[in-house]
């Protein structure tokens, strides 16, 4: 392996990554015990010293006593800071994509769009602050009026992921500051270097248009410190992306103590492909679902269920396009498929199609390590027909591994396609529109969403995302998820002289 190319490019990695921070105008951080690396060669761009256990409950004091103003400015007035990031992410696109391909590895295309990702949900979040609307009801008693009114919720603690590590806190966030909330943010202990631009950009709009600074706070480090956001009261949400296991633990901890739980965790997407689609259509977008982000998604393609007609020239297509995808250096032209995050992903995904071909799996193509250096992990995209839905099959395996089912009758198809525990994203390629109608039906997928003719992953901000099951039930971004970040009240107003109590009851 091509050791000293690795040994070149991190430092001067570890260079760029430092001028894209004071480009942000982020301080360069102190040396500490956090190392941050690049997936790009394995190689450190930084160190920097965590929190402790009393720097992050410092750090959720203060948003505690910012939420106690913050609430009481007008939402419309609050989402200047909210117009004003978008400027700056904006002005900032090309630099923090950048800065989120050297900690994540995604290719520039996919992180500049993770950047307007945020701009959008920005934009959502600004037009909301004028649309927090509560129902009016007509009462059943004369002269009285009853309505409900959405009220600022408190501290939001936001848990992000390395995969999404900048786009997942502006949903959030811009949401979260809109409603009135602030936000104490634990970002993945592998990208905190995007979290610190983020953080000082969000700072810096807050400053530019007379706000208080204090309703962001950043905390970094590992589980323990993420923990303070689990247990601490004064949270009144805590929305967490991540893992299964991950989920298992915080929920309980935070019902608990009463507190809520936005959850968006694993997902197992599934793709039916009947004999009416358009298989060259299908296949550009199964490949994108699949091999896009190196299969690093929660949205990401895993599993393709395909009617027996036309499994043949569907799996010629998908496979050739497979073999053309150009894996490597995701900073270079042409290249769609970057690195694994690290050792434990590529692990992971051997040990997964390992287990695949002891089932009776039969590799199709990719599923090799690809040589860049001896601390970084590339693999080419994995296919691998299955005889039958095994257990692998039904987990989630954060790499780029598709596993190919077939059926014959679609009420099998739909059956295989919901027997997994995960509920997150799901699509139908066919031109049938009783086919397409079937499958978003009550029984048709099971999932948070269901789509036709486009693949699983790369939704828009203006639908609710979010999965049913062991994905945890929790809705982000756009339609009415902001609900979640406000609390309800119901108000009934007695405007009239008598004391009419309802359901006809008399107390005299
Ligand atoms: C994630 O992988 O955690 O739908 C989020 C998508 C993106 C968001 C993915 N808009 O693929």
């Amino acid at each position: 392996m091509t050791h000293t190319l690795s040994d070149q490019l991190t430092p001067e990695l570890a260079e760029r990554a430092t001028s894209l921070l004071r480009a942000f105008g982020a301080d360069i951080p102190e040396p500490g015990e956090l190392v941050v690396r690049t997936p790009i060669t394995g190689g450190t761009l930084l160190t920097l010293r965590p929190d402790t256990v009393e720097t992050a409950d410092a750090a959720i004091t203060r948003a505690d006593t910012a939420f106690r103003t913050w609430r009481t400015v007008p939402a419309p007035v609050r989402a200047a800071v909210v117009r004003r990031l978008a400027e700056l992410l904006t002005a900032h696109r090309a630099e923090l994509g950048e800065l989120v391909t050297l900690e994540a590895g995604k290719i520039g295309a996919e992180a500049v769009g993770e950047v307007q990702e945020m701009i959008d949900i920005c934009e959502f979040a600004i037009g909301l602050s004028r649309q927090l609307y509560g129902y009016t009801m007509p009462s059943e008693r004369p002269g009285h009026r009853l309505m409900e009114t959405w009220h600022p919720l408190g501290v939001v603690g936001v848990i992000s992921a390395f995969n999404f590590p900048v786009a997942v806190w502006a949903w959030n966030t811009a949401l979260a500051l809109v409603c009135g909330d602030t936000v104490v943010w634990k970002p993945s202990d592998i990208t905190p270097l995007t979290a610190l631009a983020c953080h000082t950009l969000l700072r810096r709009a807050a400053l530019d248009v007379g706000a208080d600074p204090e309703v962001h706070q950043l905390i970094q480090g590992d589980a323990e410190i993420g923990a303070r956001l689990v247990d601490d009261e004064r949270v009144a949400l805590l929305s967490a992306t991540g893992s299964v296991r991950m989920g298992r633990t915080v929920a309980p901890r935070v019902a608990a103590r009463f507190g809520r739980c936005l959850l968006e965790l694993g997902g197992n997407n599934a793709a039916i492909v009947t004999p009416s689609a358009d298989l060259e259509l299908a296949a550009r977008a199964i490949v994108f679902a699949a091999a896009g982000t190196a299969g690093q998604r929660c949205t990401t393609l895993r599993r393709l269920i395909v009617h027996t007609d036309v499994v043949g020239p569907l799996l010629d297509r998908v496979a050739n396009a497979y073999r053309q995808l150009r894996v490597g250096n995701p900073l270079t032209d042409g290249v769609l498929v970057g690195p694994l995050i690290h050792a434990g992903a590529h692990e992971n995904m051997r040990t997964a199609l390992e287990r695949a071909l002891g089932d009776g799996g039969r590799m199709v193509c990719g599923g090799e390590r690809v040589p860049f250096g001896d601390d970084s992990y590339y693999v080419r995209p994995a296919i691998v027909r299955m005889p039958a839905q095994t257990a692998v099959v039904r987990e989630e395996t954060f790499a780029p591994i598709l596993y190919v089912l077939t059926y014959r009758d679609l009420d099998h198809a739909i059956t295989l396609h919901n027997a997994v525990p995960q509920g997150l994203s799901s699509s139908i390629f066919t031109t049938d529109q009783r086919e397409a109608e079937r499958f978003l039906a009550a029984d048709g997928s099971d999932c948070g969403i269901a789509n036709v003719n486009i693949g699983t992953s790369g939704a828009e901000i203006g639908g609710a995302f979010g999965g049913e099951k062991h994905t945890g039930g929790g809705r982000e971004s756009g339609s009415d998820s902001w609900k979640s970040y406000m609390r309800r009240a119901t108000n009934t107003v007695n405007y009239s002289t008598e004391l009419p109590l309802a359901q006809g009851i008399t107390f005299t």
